[in-house]
């Protein structure tokens, strides 16, 4: 089994903390993204998506998204537990890993590949050109300040985003405050548990991955 990463990119980097939390350690292979290897044919064979991380198996098969990687590991190395002990914290863990993707981590990417001039005609990763919509950066800001309030009260009752136990959820959350810090996106003023929260998700061990 091995990983083909980006050590700089946020996508792969939800799996090396993973990766990190469940003292996996698996042979890495990095694609340097700001050359351009993705588009390479020797990775083109790899993943046609021409995206990491991707996850190449003993067997051939090869798993080409971050969260679906996660799951194989769950489901192949079962402790410690990061998408949910039972069926009530599967359904929450992976309600709030949605909700984080989706407003959060999509959004910093539309700011991103929407303005910067270096990802012109590439404003959605992949081997097709899209043309960038501004308008889709400014919507990206204000759904990412909402979310950073949303985790702020969600974070005011709880330790960690879904409870007493740190999940994929915080994982992605961890990823997201970091990588909207790229289009210089912070943590609100006043969101005192969003802080509390980052500062510990950032001290553990695995953050460094
Ligand atoms: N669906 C994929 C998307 C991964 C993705 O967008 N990866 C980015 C790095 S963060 C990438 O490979 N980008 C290549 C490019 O921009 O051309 C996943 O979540 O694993």
């Amino acid at each position: 089994m091995k990983l083909y990463d980006c050590n700089t990119a946020p996508s792969p980097r939800r799996v090396r903390i993973f990766l990190a939390e469940k003292g996996i350690t698996l042979p890495i292979v990095q694609i340097d993204l700001r050359t351009n290897e993705q588009f390479s044919p020797s990775f083109r064979a790899i993943n046609p998506d021409c995206t990491v991380p991707v996850l190449e198996l003993a067997s051939g098969d090869k798993i080409a998204d971050a969260v679906a990687i996660c799951r194989y590991l769950e489901v192949e190395h079962p402790e410690p537990r990061l998408m949910g002990r039972d069926a009530l914290e599967q359904g929450v863990t992976e309600a709030w890993l949605r909700r984080i993707e989706v407003e959060g981590f999509y959004s910093v990417m539309d700011v991103l590949r929407n303005t910067s001039p270096k990802l012109k005609d590439h404003a959605l990763p992949g081997p097709l050109e899209h043309e960038q919509i501004p308008a889709l950066a400014e919507r990206g800001r204000r759904r990412v300040e909402a979310l950073f309030h949303r985790l702020d009260a969600q974070l005011s009752e709880r330790e960690f985003i879904t409870g007493p136990h740190y999940s994929i959820a915080d994982i992605t959350g961890l990823v997201t405050v970091d990588f909207a810090r790229w289009v210089k996106l912070a943590i609100p003023e006043d969101c005192a548990h969003l802080r509390r929260w980052h500062r510990a998700v950032s001290d553990r061990p695995s953050a460094k991955a």
